[in-house]
Protein backbone atom coordinates (compact mmCIF):
# COMPACT_ATOMS: atom_id res chain seq x y z
CA UNK A 1 0.00 0.00 0.00
CA UNK A 2 1.27 3.63 -0.67
CA UNK A 3 1.21 4.05 3.77
CA UNK A 4 3.63 1.16 3.79
CA UNK A 5 5.90 2.80 0.60
CA UNK A 6 5.76 5.87 2.43
CA UNK A 7 7.37 4.27 5.37
CA UNK A 8 9.90 2.31 3.95
CA UNK A 9 11.20 5.30 2.38
CA UNK A 10 11.61 6.95 5.70
CA UNK A 11 13.23 3.66 7.08
CA UNK A 12 15.43 3.86 4.36
CA UNK A 13 16.43 7.23 4.75
CA UNK A 14 16.73 7.15 8.86
CA UNK A 15 18.70 3.32 8.53
CA UNK A 16 20.77 4.44 5.96
CA UNK A 17 22.16 7.60 7.57
CA UNK A 18 22.30 5.53 10.96
CA UNK A 19 24.83 3.11 8.34
CA UNK A 20 26.75 5.59 6.71
CA UNK A 21 27.48 8.03 9.98
CA UNK A 22 28.80 4.60 11.83
CA UNK A 23 30.78 3.07 9.00
CA UNK A 24 28.25 0.09 9.95
CA UNK A 25 28.54 -2.82 7.55
CA UNK A 26 25.14 -4.65 6.03
CA UNK A 27 23.05 -2.03 5.23
CA UNK A 28 21.47 -3.95 2.05
CA UNK A 29 20.74 -6.85 3.93
CA UNK A 30 19.30 -4.56 6.59
CA UNK A 31 16.68 -2.64 4.89
CA UNK A 32 15.76 -5.95 3.05
CA UNK A 33 15.10 -7.34 6.69
CA UNK A 34 13.17 -3.95 7.16
CA UNK A 35 11.14 -3.97 3.90
CA UNK A 36 9.62 -7.66 4.61
CA UNK A 37 8.54 -6.62 8.15
CA UNK A 38 6.75 -3.57 6.49
CA UNK A 39 5.12 -6.10 3.74
CA UNK A 40 3.79 -8.29 6.61
CA UNK A 41 3.27 -6.10 9.73
CA UNK A 42 2.85 -2.49 8.44
CA UNK A 43 5.79 -1.52 10.61
CA UNK A 44 8.93 -2.78 11.72
CA UNK A 45 10.88 -2.92 14.38
CA UNK A 46 13.97 -0.39 15.47
CA UNK A 47 17.03 -2.15 16.99
CA UNK A 48 18.12 -0.91 20.50
CA UNK A 49 21.40 0.64 18.58
CA UNK A 50 19.08 2.49 16.18
CA UNK A 51 16.43 3.89 18.49
CA UNK A 52 19.39 5.32 20.86
CA UNK A 53 21.17 7.11 17.63
CA UNK A 54 18.06 7.99 16.30
CA UNK A 55 16.83 9.84 19.36
CA UNK A 56 20.38 11.50 19.38
CA UNK A 57 19.63 12.61 15.50
CA UNK A 58 16.43 13.76 16.77
CA UNK A 59 18.01 16.06 19.28
CA UNK A 60 20.79 16.91 16.70
CA UNK A 61 18.45 18.24 14.34
CA UNK A 62 16.31 20.72 17.22
CA UNK A 63 16.06 23.85 15.27
CA UNK A 64 14.99 25.48 18.25
CA UNK A 65 17.69 24.17 20.43
CA UNK A 66 20.58 25.91 21.36
CA UNK A 67 22.22 23.06 23.59
CA UNK A 68 22.57 20.68 21.17
CA UNK A 69 26.81 20.64 21.19
CA UNK A 70 26.53 18.14 23.41
CA UNK A 71 24.07 15.75 21.04
CA UNK A 72 26.39 12.59 21.21
CA UNK A 73 26.24 12.27 25.16
CA UNK A 74 22.05 12.06 25.23
CA UNK A 75 21.82 8.91 27.25
CA UNK A 76 19.17 6.83 25.58
CA UNK A 77 16.54 4.71 27.94
CA UNK A 78 14.54 2.29 25.65
CA UNK A 79 11.86 1.45 27.77
CA UNK A 80 9.70 0.25 25.45
CA UNK A 81 8.23 -2.73 26.61
CA UNK A 82 6.79 -1.51 29.35
CA UNK A 83 3.07 -2.22 29.92
CA UNK A 84 1.47 -0.23 32.69
CA UNK A 85 0.92 3.00 33.63
CA UNK A 86 2.42 2.60 37.33
CA UNK A 87 5.44 0.72 35.52
CA UNK A 88 5.85 3.69 33.73
CA UNK A 89 6.10 6.15 36.66
CA UNK A 90 8.20 4.50 39.03
CA UNK A 91 10.51 4.04 36.01
CA UNK A 92 10.16 7.42 35.22
CA UNK A 93 11.70 8.29 39.31
CA UNK A 94 14.49 5.98 37.94
CA UNK A 95 15.16 8.61 35.12
CA UNK A 96 14.69 11.88 37.48
CA UNK A 97 16.87 10.67 40.22
CA UNK A 98 19.90 9.34 37.36
CA UNK A 99 19.28 12.65 34.96
CA UNK A 100 19.70 14.46 37.86
CA UNK A 101 22.69 12.74 39.04
CA UNK A 102 23.11 14.54 42.38
CA UNK A 103 23.11 18.33 40.42
CA UNK A 104 25.55 17.41 38.10
CA UNK A 105 22.96 16.63 35.23
CA UNK A 106 23.34 14.59 32.59
CA UNK A 107 21.26 14.43 29.36
CA UNK A 108 18.36 11.56 29.06
CA UNK A 109 15.35 10.69 27.35
CA UNK A 110 13.48 7.62 27.79
CA UNK A 111 11.56 5.99 25.68
CA UNK A 112 8.27 4.16 25.70
CA UNK A 113 5.51 2.63 23.76
CA UNK A 114 2.90 4.53 22.19
CA UNK A 115 1.47 2.22 19.26
CA UNK A 116 0.79 -1.20 18.88
CA UNK A 117 -1.21 -2.51 21.76
CA UNK A 118 0.21 -0.51 24.75
CA UNK A 119 -0.25 3.06 23.76
CA UNK A 120 1.04 5.74 26.12
CA UNK A 121 0.42 9.62 26.40
CA UNK A 122 2.14 11.61 29.60
CA UNK A 123 -0.70 14.52 29.53
CA UNK A 124 1.90 17.13 31.26
CA UNK A 125 4.03 19.17 29.26
CA UNK A 126 6.98 18.82 31.38
CA UNK A 127 7.30 16.36 34.07
CA UNK A 128 8.00 18.81 36.83
CA UNK A 129 5.77 22.23 36.45
CA UNK A 130 4.34 24.68 38.77
CA UNK A 131 0.28 24.47 38.84
CA UNK A 132 -1.78 27.51 38.00
CA UNK A 133 -5.37 28.64 39.93
CA UNK A 134 -7.56 31.05 38.75
CA UNK A 135 -8.73 33.53 41.46
CA UNK A 136 -12.06 35.29 41.98
CA UNK A 137 -10.94 38.60 41.09
CA UNK A 138 -9.08 36.82 37.68
CA UNK A 139 -5.42 37.11 39.51
CA UNK A 140 -3.69 34.12 39.35
CA UNK A 141 -1.74 31.79 42.10
CA UNK A 142 1.01 29.92 40.18
CA UNK A 143 2.25 29.37 37.36
CA UNK A 144 -0.35 31.47 34.44
CA UNK A 145 0.74 28.94 31.64
CA UNK A 146 -0.31 25.67 33.75
CA UNK A 147 -4.17 27.12 34.51
CA UNK A 148 -6.00 24.84 32.21
CA UNK A 149 -3.71 21.92 32.64
CA UNK A 150 -4.41 22.30 36.46
CA UNK A 151 -8.16 22.13 36.51
CA UNK A 152 -8.33 19.01 34.26
CA UNK A 153 -5.71 17.37 37.49
CA UNK A 154 -8.31 18.91 39.76
CA UNK A 155 -11.18 16.68 37.61
CA UNK A 156 -9.04 14.34 37.92
CA UNK A 157 -9.12 13.86 41.41
CA UNK A 158 -5.68 16.03 42.80
CA UNK A 159 -5.93 18.52 45.38
CA UNK A 160 -3.37 20.28 46.14
CA UNK A 161 -2.07 23.39 48.70
CA UNK A 162 -2.61 26.35 46.31
CA UNK A 163 0.73 27.75 46.78
CA UNK A 164 2.63 29.50 43.95
CA UNK A 165 5.13 26.57 43.46
CA UNK A 166 3.25 23.69 43.84
CA UNK A 167 4.77 20.83 41.64
CA UNK A 168 1.79 19.37 39.33
CA UNK A 169 1.46 15.48 39.46
CA UNK A 170 1.81 13.29 36.37
CA UNK A 171 -0.51 12.42 34.50
CA UNK A 172 -0.19 8.94 32.60
CA UNK A 173 -3.00 7.41 29.67
CA UNK A 174 -3.02 4.20 28.38
CA UNK A 175 -4.41 3.44 24.91
CA UNK A 176 -8.04 5.14 25.32
CA UNK A 177 -8.73 4.64 29.67
CA UNK A 178 -8.75 7.04 31.82
CA UNK A 179 -5.39 8.44 32.90
CA UNK A 180 -3.72 7.80 36.23
CA UNK A 181 -1.93 10.39 38.14
CA UNK A 182 0.56 9.98 40.47
CA UNK A 183 2.35 12.51 43.15
CA UNK A 184 6.20 12.89 42.43
CA UNK A 185 8.12 12.33 45.62
CA UNK A 186 9.28 15.72 47.65
CA UNK A 187 13.00 14.42 47.20
CA UNK A 188 12.18 13.94 43.31
CA UNK A 189 11.06 17.61 42.46
CA UNK A 190 14.68 18.84 42.61
CA UNK A 191 13.52 22.96 43.86
CA UNK A 192 15.58 25.73 44.16
CA UNK A 193 15.43 28.18 46.88
CA UNK A 194 16.44 32.01 44.88
CA UNK A 195 18.18 33.84 46.80
CA UNK A 196 20.14 37.01 45.75
CA UNK A 197 23.49 37.83 46.93
CA UNK A 198 23.19 41.43 47.63
CA UNK A 199 19.63 41.74 48.33
CA UNK A 200 18.37 39.90 51.31
CA UNK A 201 15.27 41.66 51.21
CA UNK A 202 13.91 39.86 47.84
CA UNK A 203 14.20 36.72 50.48
CA UNK A 204 10.55 37.65 51.15
CA UNK A 205 9.06 37.04 47.79
CA UNK A 206 10.03 33.01 48.38
CA UNK A 207 10.39 32.22 44.71
CA UNK A 208 11.80 28.84 43.82
CA UNK A 209 12.36 26.74 40.36
CA UNK A 210 12.92 23.15 39.27
CA UNK A 211 16.38 21.91 38.37
CA UNK A 212 14.96 19.46 35.62
CA UNK A 213 13.07 20.33 32.54
CA UNK A 214 12.16 17.78 31.15
CA UNK A 215 9.79 17.93 28.18
CA UNK A 216 7.39 15.34 27.95
CA UNK A 217 4.76 16.09 25.13
CA UNK A 218 6.81 15.73 21.77
CA UNK A 219 6.53 13.33 19.33
CA UNK A 220 9.62 12.01 18.52
CA UNK A 221 10.07 10.73 14.99
CA UNK A 222 12.66 7.81 14.18
CA UNK A 223 12.96 6.52 10.92
CA UNK A 224 8.73 6.82 9.73
CA UNK A 225 8.40 5.50 13.30
CA UNK A 226 6.48 7.63 16.08
CA UNK A 227 6.76 8.01 19.72
CA UNK A 228 4.29 9.35 21.25
CA UNK A 229 6.09 9.14 25.21
CA UNK A 230 9.56 9.58 25.35
CA UNK A 231 10.49 12.47 27.94
CA UNK A 232 13.67 14.03 27.80
CA UNK A 233 16.22 16.63 29.35
CA UNK A 234 19.36 18.48 29.29
CA UNK A 235 19.75 21.72 32.12
CA UNK A 236 18.53 24.78 31.93
CA UNK A 237 19.81 27.56 30.33
CA UNK A 238 19.72 31.23 32.42
CA UNK A 239 17.36 33.05 31.01
CA UNK A 240 14.90 30.54 30.10
CA UNK A 241 14.21 30.82 33.93
CA UNK A 242 14.84 34.32 34.85
CA UNK A 243 14.00 36.39 32.03
CA UNK A 244 10.95 34.24 30.57
CA UNK A 245 9.43 32.29 33.25
CA UNK A 246 10.24 34.84 36.20
CA UNK A 247 10.17 38.01 33.91
CA UNK A 248 7.05 37.52 31.11
CA UNK A 249 3.86 39.59 31.88
CA UNK A 250 2.23 36.86 31.48
CA UNK A 251 3.76 34.06 33.69
CA UNK A 252 5.50 34.80 36.95
CA UNK A 253 5.56 38.75 36.26
CA UNK A 254 7.83 39.56 39.28
CA UNK A 255 9.89 42.67 37.38
CA UNK A 256 7.45 44.82 39.39
CA UNK A 257 7.50 43.26 42.64
CA UNK A 258 11.67 43.10 42.11
CA UNK A 259 11.19 46.70 41.47
CA UNK A 260 8.96 47.69 44.43
CA UNK A 261 11.40 46.12 47.05
CA UNK A 262 14.18 47.66 45.65
CA UNK A 263 12.73 50.80 45.85
CA UNK A 264 12.87 51.63 42.40
CA UNK A 265 10.97 54.32 40.19
CA UNK A 266 9.15 52.61 37.53
CA UNK A 267 7.04 55.72 36.37
CA UNK A 268 9.09 56.29 33.38
CA UNK A 269 10.08 53.52 30.55
CA UNK A 270 13.58 55.72 30.69
CA UNK A 271 14.76 54.95 34.07
CA UNK A 272 15.24 50.85 32.57
CA UNK A 273 13.50 49.83 36.11
CA UNK A 274 12.49 46.33 33.46
CA UNK A 275 16.00 46.13 32.43
CA UNK A 276 17.74 46.46 35.38
CA UNK A 277 14.89 43.76 37.21
CA UNK A 278 15.79 41.24 34.42
CA UNK A 279 19.82 41.19 35.51
CA UNK A 280 18.62 41.04 39.35
CA UNK A 281 16.63 38.03 38.42
CA UNK A 282 19.62 36.33 36.50
CA UNK A 283 21.79 37.01 39.21
CA UNK A 284 18.95 35.53 41.70
CA UNK A 285 18.72 32.39 39.62
CA UNK A 286 22.90 32.10 38.83
CA UNK A 287 23.99 32.42 42.11
CA UNK A 288 21.01 29.89 43.50
CA UNK A 289 21.78 27.25 41.26
CA UNK A 290 25.40 27.36 41.74
CA UNK A 291 25.12 27.50 45.33
CA UNK A 292 22.86 24.61 44.96
CA UNK A 293 25.41 23.02 42.52
CA UNK A 294 23.33 22.57 40.12
CA UNK A 295 24.06 22.50 36.60
CA UNK A 296 22.74 25.64 34.83
CA UNK A 297 24.53 27.49 31.57
CA UNK A 298 24.50 31.31 31.40
CA UNK A 299 23.28 32.87 27.34
CA UNK A 300 26.43 34.07 26.59
CA UNK A 301 28.18 30.57 27.23
CA UNK A 302 25.46 28.61 25.41
CA UNK A 303 25.71 30.81 22.39
CA UNK A 304 29.66 30.00 22.06
CA UNK A 305 28.55 26.38 23.06
CA UNK A 306 25.92 26.61 20.03
CA UNK A 307 28.75 27.90 17.78
CA UNK A 308 31.08 25.67 18.39
CA UNK A 309 28.75 22.83 17.46
CA UNK A 310 27.85 24.64 14.16
CA UNK A 311 31.89 24.44 13.52
CA UNK A 312 32.29 20.93 13.87
CA UNK A 313 29.37 20.12 11.88
CA UNK A 314 30.25 21.66 8.79
CA UNK A 315 34.10 20.32 9.30
CA UNK A 316 31.77 17.33 9.29
CA UNK A 317 30.30 18.24 5.77
CA UNK A 318 26.60 18.74 7.21
CA UNK A 319 24.96 21.75 7.46
CA UNK A 320 23.04 23.18 10.28
CA UNK A 321 19.36 24.39 10.46
CA UNK A 322 18.03 26.70 13.29
CA UNK A 323 15.41 29.45 13.73
CA UNK A 324 17.64 31.99 14.54
CA UNK A 325 14.17 33.58 16.93
CA UNK A 326 14.26 30.65 19.34
CA UNK A 327 18.63 30.48 19.54
CA UNK A 328 18.70 34.26 19.94
CA UNK A 329 18.74 34.98 23.68
CA UNK A 330 15.60 36.88 24.93
CA UNK A 331 17.94 39.58 26.51
CA UNK A 332 21.66 40.86 25.55
CA UNK A 333 20.75 39.59 22.15
CA UNK A 334 23.37 41.35 20.46
CA UNK A 335 26.24 40.75 22.41
CA UNK A 336 26.47 36.93 21.68
CA UNK A 337 27.81 35.36 18.83
CA UNK A 338 24.11 33.67 17.42
CA UNK A 339 22.86 37.31 17.17
CA UNK A 340 25.22 37.72 14.30
CA UNK A 341 24.50 34.63 12.30
CA UNK A 342 21.96 33.10 10.20
CA UNK A 343 21.08 29.72 9.33
CA UNK A 344 18.74 27.67 6.70
CA UNK A 345 15.32 26.65 8.45
CA UNK A 346 14.34 23.26 7.43
CA UNK A 347 13.02 20.40 8.95
CA UNK A 348 15.11 17.40 9.12
CA UNK A 349 13.64 14.25 10.31
CA UNK A 350 14.34 12.66 13.18
CA UNK A 351 12.80 15.19 15.08
CA UNK A 352 10.81 16.16 18.30
CA UNK A 353 7.30 17.82 16.83
CA UNK A 354 4.68 19.53 18.77
CA UNK A 355 1.05 17.10 18.88
CA UNK A 356 -2.17 17.68 19.96
CA UNK A 357 -2.74 17.51 23.82
CA UNK A 358 -5.29 14.64 24.46
CA UNK A 359 -7.37 16.39 26.70
CA UNK A 360 -8.51 18.90 24.06
C1 LIG B 1 14.62 23.97 23.03
C2 LIG B 1 18.59 24.61 25.73
C3 LIG B 1 19.10 19.81 25.96
C4 LIG B 1 15.66 19.28 22.58
C5 LIG B 1 15.60 24.54 23.82
C6 LIG B 1 15.63 25.91 24.23
C7 LIG B 1 16.74 26.09 24.98
C8 LIG B 1 17.42 24.84 25.05
C9 LIG B 1 17.20 27.39 25.65
C10 LIG B 1 14.58 26.97 23.90
C11 LIG B 1 13.48 26.80 24.92
C12 LIG B 1 12.46 27.89 24.92
O1 LIG B 1 12.75 29.00 24.48
O2 LIG B 1 11.37 27.61 25.45
C13 LIG B 1 19.07 23.36 26.01
C14 LIG B 1 20.17 23.12 26.91
C15 LIG B 1 20.32 21.78 26.99
C16 LIG B 1 19.31 21.17 26.11
C17 LIG B 1 20.98 24.17 27.65
C18 LIG B 1 21.36 21.10 27.83
C19 LIG B 1 21.89 19.94 27.57
C20 LIG B 1 18.17 19.25 25.09
C21 LIG B 1 17.95 17.84 24.94
C22 LIG B 1 17.00 17.69 23.97
C23 LIG B 1 16.62 19.01 23.53
C24 LIG B 1 18.65 16.74 25.74
C25 LIG B 1 16.41 16.41 23.40
C26 LIG B 1 16.99 15.24 23.47
C27 LIG B 1 15.07 20.51 22.45
C28 LIG B 1 13.86 20.73 21.68
C29 LIG B 1 13.55 22.09 21.84
C30 LIG B 1 14.59 22.66 22.67
C31 LIG B 1 13.06 19.70 20.90
C32 LIG B 1 12.35 22.84 21.25
C33 LIG B 1 11.22 22.89 22.25
C34 LIG B 1 10.03 23.65 21.69
O3 LIG B 1 9.98 23.91 20.48
O4 LIG B 1 9.15 24.00 22.51
N1 LIG B 1 16.70 23.90 24.32
N2 LIG B 1 18.59 22.18 25.55
N3 LIG B 1 17.35 19.92 24.23
N4 LIG B 1 15.50 21.69 23.01
FE1 LIG B 1 17.18 21.95 24.09
N1 LIG C 1 11.71 26.92 28.25
C1 LIG C 1 11.21 25.78 28.99
C2 LIG C 1 12.04 24.53 28.75
C3 LIG C 1 12.27 24.23 27.28
C4 LIG C 1 13.42 23.28 27.04
N2 LIG C 1 14.67 23.74 27.61
C5 LIG C 1 15.71 22.92 27.87
N3 LIG C 1 15.57 21.63 27.48
N4 LIG C 1 16.74 23.39 28.47
C6 LIG C 1 11.21 26.14 30.48
O1 LIG C 1 10.78 25.34 31.31
O2 LIG C 1 11.65 27.21 30.82
N5 LIG C 1 16.34 20.61 27.85
O3 LIG C 1 16.04 19.49 27.40
O4 LIG C 1 17.30 20.78 28.61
Amino acid sequence: STGQEALFQKATQFITQYYKENNLQGLAERLEQVGSQIALRATYDLTEEELSFGAKLAWRNSNHCIGRLFWKSLKVRDRRTLHSAKDIFEDLLEHLEFGFNQGKIKSVISIYSSEGPSRFRIWNKQLIRYSGYLQEDDSIVGDPDSVEFTQICQNLGWSSKGTAFDVLPIVIQKNEETPEWFELPESLKFQIPLRHPDYPQLDELGLQWYALPVISDMRLEIGGQDFRCAPFHGWYMLTEIAVRNLGDEHRYNLIPKIAQKLGWDTSQNRKLWKDKGLLVLMEMVLSSFQSAGVTLVDHHTASQQFLEFCQIESQKGREVQADWSWIVPPTAGSTTGVFHREWPNEVHSPNFFYQKPKWI
